[in-house]
């Protein structure tokens, strides 16, 4: 059997963040029964792919993506058995899983890192990076990501040790060849389950070099190649999404392009506009509109038969999208223009957990209240810098920090929002009680079912797997439209993305006879030539090749 690199690419993925999403056993946390118990829910909105974020044995010193065993649940989530179940119950409804694959590093839990810190000659202490102190110090001042240095000293051998995130998730040496042989048996061990492949976290990094304090080298691609051919070349369904930070277009034609390495990659240019460039993601500004659609014409028209685009705007690293682009007083309308952008495009679109009932940021007061290691640091290390200050440290968190998107899954108005029968183990955000999945699945005009109508859509139009992009009004402040095209037939979609009423006029050469309105936030009849927008609007509409001769 050969891979097939088309079968995915009309489907919605939908990313479970495992904590958060619904606990089946009452004691607060989200588990894989839990999961279990709302398939339904998923296959009524016409997922059929699922991103389950890591749920294999770990401390949790970062909520799962630090791991101390590749084969075994962690018991907070349920046992290898619940995992199988929950594969097998996913096909009964047509929906195949995706596990996050994080090999960059383990936790400091693992065997292999125990036993690597017993000597400097233990059999596995070239599964890490080690190096000796360079004039008493570290051997480069690089940052990690989560702390000030990305070396940590090891007292008992004398030597430090690399991490590209916490001291407790030391990164595996890729230069040694073992690693490779360790991640074929994981992954086959996990595919011979019966899932359909992996988001692989920061799979990028896996090419770093060390010494030079460089995250990526062109290294990872023969790496991934290698992957490939050990696991996934010879099975038919399988579909993989690389989390590449970094990655330009041109990268992303390398991973995603040449059907040897990934089917696709997670790119970040597109979160960045809300940053100062190059300082960081707490280093917020006002979103550049202009920017972000510049990006994702660059990713739209440069990955067009060259590769394949991931679609997303939020995910559990990632602040609540409608917090993040709309204003509140709009939430409802503003949540579906975003979905109704995003899912017209080409590529694969991922749904976060909530994002489908427009859940919003939380709104942090305290620390006290914070569980994400990179707040907590964050939180540490500038609280009393000069340039910071508790104050302005607040603001970044309430504005980018990760436990945003966090926050138990609002299923109802219940007590707990319906997630658990138990104090959850981190807040739940207040607005639950009028944010919430009951709430919303009943009302026809809901978040809920505007998202149900987009994957539809994409399973019924050949034009938006396949059609090409063109960006219309480039240099318009508020409107995001683009036109896409496809055997003749052609879908304009038009996006308000301000607070305003705007006027609009559709080009002349865009032919608007043979239309139909197939996606609406507000009721609208009438499509014509100019036309007044509402806030937040957004309509795509289809065009057929004229019948008749004009
Ligand atoms: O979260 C980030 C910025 O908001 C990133 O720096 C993030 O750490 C980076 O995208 C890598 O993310 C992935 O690997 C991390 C883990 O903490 C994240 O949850 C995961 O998505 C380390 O495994
Ligand atoms: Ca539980």
């Amino acid at each position: 059997m050969e891979k097939n690199f088309d079968w995915f690419k009309e489907k919605t993925v939908y990313q479970i963040w495992p904590r958060s999403f619904c606990d089946g056993n009452g004691d607060g946390i989200g588990d894989i029964p839990g999961i279990i118990s709302k398939l339904p829910y998923l296959h009524e909105l016409g997922i059929e792919l699922i991103w389950l974020s890591p749920v294999y044995k770990s401390p949790m010193d970062d909520m799962g993506y630090d791991i101390a065993d590749y084969f075994t649940i962690d018991p907070l989530f349920g046992s290898n058995e619940d995992m199988y179940q929950l594969i097998h119950e996913a096909r009964e409804y047509n929906i195949e899983i995706m596990m996050d694959l994080v090999v960059n590093h383990t936790s400091d839990q693992h065997l292999w890192f125990q036993e690597a810190c017993k000597s400097r000659h233990n059999p596995y202490r070239n599964y890490y990076i080690w190096h000796d102190p360079v004039d008493g110090k570290a051997p480069t001042d690089q940052r990690s990501f989560f702390l000030p240095s990305s070396w940590t000293y090891h007292e008992a051998t004398g030597q430090y040790y690399y991490h590209a995130f916490s001291n407790r998730q030391p990164d595996l040496n890729w230069d040694n060849s073992k690693i490779l042989e360790e991640v074929y048996k994981i992954m086959n061990f996990w595919l011979a389950k019966g899932i359909a492949g992996f988001r692989m976290d920061v799979i990028e990094l896996i090419g770093k070099i060390p010494l030079e304090a460089k995250f990526t080298s062109p290294k990872v691609h023969d790496l991934l190649q290698k992957i490939f051919r050990h696991t996934l070349e010879k099975r038919e369904k399988t579909i993989t999404v690389g989390e590449t930070g970094g990655a330009t277009v041109k990268d992303a034609i390398l991973y995603s392009g040449k059907h040897n390495e990934l089917d696709m990659v997670f790119g970040f240019e597109h979160l960045t506009v809300d940053e100062e460039a190059g300082k960081g993601k707490w280093a917020i500004k006002n979103l550049d509109f202009i920017k972000f659609k510049q990006i994702v014409t660059q990713w739209q028209t440069g990955l067009y038969k060259k590769g394949w685009n991931s679609l997303y705007l939020s995910n559990h690293d990632q602040p609540r999208q409608v917090s993040r682009f709309i204003d509140p007083q709009h939430r409802v309308a503003g949540a579906k223009m975003l979905a109704n952008t995003l899912h017209m495009l080409q590529g694969t679109p991922y749904v976060y957990q909530g994002e489908e009932i427009g859940m919003t940021n939380f709104n942090f007061t305290s620390p006290a209240q914070f569980k994400d290691i990179e707040m907590l640091n964050f939180y540490k290390e500038f609280i009393n810098h000069p340039e910071w200050g508790k104050e302005r440290v607040m603001v970044a968190i309430n504005a980018k920090g990760r436990d945003n998107a966090r926050t138990p899954m609002q299923w109802s108005s219940d007590i707990h929002g319906g997630f658990s029968t138990a104090n959850p183990w981190i807040e739940i955000n207040p607005n639950y009680l009028q944010i919430n999945v009951a709430n919303d699945r009943a009302s026809p005009d809901s978040i809920f079912n505007f998202y149900r109508h987009l994957i539809g859509l994409r399973k019924k139009l050949p034009i938006i797997t396949h059609g090409n992009f063109k960006l219309l009004f480039k240099d318009d402040p508020q409107i995001f439209a683009y036109l896409r095209k496809y055997l003749g037939q052609l879908l304009l979609v038009i996006s308000n993305f301000s607070n305003q009423d705007r006027g609009i006029e559709i080009p002349d050469d865009i032919c608007l006879t043979n239309i139909t309105l197939i996606s609406s936030n507000y009721c609208r009849k009438q499509i014509s030539r100019r036309m007044a927008l509402a806030p937040y609007e957004t309509m795509s509409i289809l065009i057929d090749k004229p019948t008749a001769v004009r």
